[in-house]
């Protein structure tokens, strides 16, 4: 057991801001690191210290795993948390963190080896019964062998990048003919992304959903699974919108995704928060695909959901303490939703726009969390994610949820560059989402820019019905149209003050 009473966070933005808030409540003092490009971000003024690291570029910047540790023995820091992104999933850089005397927030660099690699994980889970998409187990390179197997699989196949991870390196083959230059293309692209040219095959699920289970581990051998979060509606493989729990699954699909979640991070000796990526397929028959060995960006839902701070956990565990709760502890309550505010432009394909927060208010209120770290006024530097804020609302039932999602995006008012926040209203207001019945097709299927112009606007419609009304039961009596008008007195105020305006 090692108190930590000093934390360096090893990231920047919401994330940054969103473990100092813990660490502060935990009565555990910050050090934030910051390039020249955030000198001025609300997550430099909220550490207790803050050291600039050098210029944006992260290479120059956040990604300096040698300098980070050096700022920590200067400081006297106890532990770093490296958020997601940047240094967290580098098994090198946690070893040294250990190696220098540090606590690492998170896995051992075992675990971050293992689970980083796809077929090494295969392998790794290969002693527990985990299902997998029928493939190839190990890698393959010969053309002709890698053929014959994918005769046996049956098209379409996939070619997957051992090294890859979020959908990098990967190639559909829908039949024979195409398989030679696809799978060249995949090696080629697998050497200069991954410097592991390592490809397998695997059956090509047409239509997944794509679900995941949180799990936390500690350094007792003890893990619990903390349920699904469904992010299906992803964009060239970065997620925009993801929930918790599932609209589909049942609750014994949802145990039984759990327990393999529990298994998968027992078979590497997991500790910290991990997430266990699986794919659903129609008939609601899931596959393991790969575990994240960090915090995920989306961990909000499932905090809403359950009643716990993962990042308090996650201390608590570096620490060496137990979890702080057995898995029969924690119930589903509720439902949570979360976009993905992102300077990017969804009617110019989604191209991350650079520019100035002009305007930049939040939405407050019942439900509504906010998680950012950029103010009214400030440059969205073009140097890291563009992601702003992530925007999470809770309900008593998903209905809810959606209602106050949209209430939210409405009265989030940003000027100065385009977001996202226009195209995750059009997904809300969806009948494919609004019915729970969608797959990681959901874009391309249903999506164009055309269709944001569209959008029922309620405030639109509620002046429209207002104002028909109005003029219906007052076509009579010209002079004292207004006094007289009970149906306006009788409608919502917004759409009252809109049509006296
Ligand atoms: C798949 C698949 C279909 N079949 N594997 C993409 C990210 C990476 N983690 C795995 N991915 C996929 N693997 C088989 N055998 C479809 C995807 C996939 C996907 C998965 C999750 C979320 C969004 C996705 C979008 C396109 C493809």
């Amino acid at each position: 057991m090692s108190k930590i009473n000093k934390i360096l966070i090893a990231n920047r933005g919401e994330i940054a801001l969103r473990i100092m808030r813990t660490a502060r409540e935990l009565n555990i003092q910050t050090v934030a690191i910051f390039s020249e490009a955030d000198r001025n971000s609300p997550h430099v003024r909220f550490a207790d210290e803050a050291i600039c690291i050098g210029p944006p570029p992260s290479h120059q910047s956040y990604l300096l795993g040698d300098k980070i540790i050096e700022i920590c023995q200067k400081l006297n820091v106890d532990a770093i948390h490296p958020g997601y992104g940047f240094l967290s999933e580098n098994a090198a850089f946690c070893k040294k963190v250990i190696e220098a005397g540090l606590i690492f927030i998170g896995p051992s660099p075992e675990s971050i080896e293992l689970m980083g690699d796809k077929l090494t994980s295969k392998h790794t889970v290969a002693k527990y019964n985990i299902p997998m998409v029928p493939g190839t187990p190990d890698a393959v390179t010969d053309r002709s062998i890698a053929k014959e197997k994918s005769l046996e699989i049956g098209y379409p196949v996939l070619i997957k990048a051992s090294g890859g991870g979020g959908g990098k390196g990967m190639r559909v083959v829908e039949k024979e003919e195409d398989f030679d230059e696809q799978m060249d293309r995949a090696v080629s692209e697998a050497i200069t992304s991954f410097g592991n040219g390592a490809v397998f095959i695997e059956k090509y699920i047409t239509a997944p959903k794509h679900i995941e289970i949180q799990v936390l581990g500690d350094q007792h051998g003890n893990v619990v699974h903390l349920f699904e979060r469904e992010c299906s509606i992803q964009r060239r493989h970065q997620k925009v919108v993801e929930e918790a729990p599932s609209a589909v699954l049942t609750p014994e699909i949802r145990e039984a995704m759990g327990r393999c979640a529990v298994d998968v991070a027992k078979a590497c000796n997991y500790y910290g928060a991990g997430t266990v990526e699986f794919i659903v397929d129609e008939h609601l028959d899931f596959y393991f695909l790969e575990m994240n060995t960090r915090l995920q960006v989306e961990h909000p839902v499932t905090e809403l959901i359950t009643g716990i701070d993962l990042v308090k956990e996650m201390i608590r565990i570096a620490e060496g303490e137990s979890i702080s709760f057995k898995q029969e502890d924690i119930h589903i309550q509720g439902h949570a939703i979360e976009i993905r505010v992102c300077a990017e432009d969804p009617r110019n394909n989604f191209l991350p726009d650079v520019g100035t927060l002009n305007t930049y208010i939040r939405p407050e209120g019942n439900g509504v969390r906010v998680d950012d770290g950029f103010e009214q006024g400030m440059a969205i530097p073009i140097f890291y994610d563009p992601m702003i804020a992530k925007l999470i609302t809770y309900g008593k039932n998903r209905e809810e949820a959606i209602v106050k999602m949209i209430r939210a995006i409405d009265e989030f008012k940003i000027s100065g560059i385009q977001t996202t926040l226009p195209f995750c209203k059009f997904v809300m207001q969806h009948e494919a989402f609004l019915s729970g019945n969608f797959d990681t097709r959901f874009i391309s299927l249903y999506y164009s820019p055309e269709l944001l112009d569209e959008l029922p606007d309620a405030e639109e419609e509620m002046l429209a019905a207002a104002l028909a009304n109005f003029l219906m039961t007052n076509k009579k009596t010209n002079n004292s149209t207004i006094a007289n008008s009970t149906t306006i007195e009788n409608s919502n105020w917004k759409a009252n003050r809109l049509a006296y305006r």
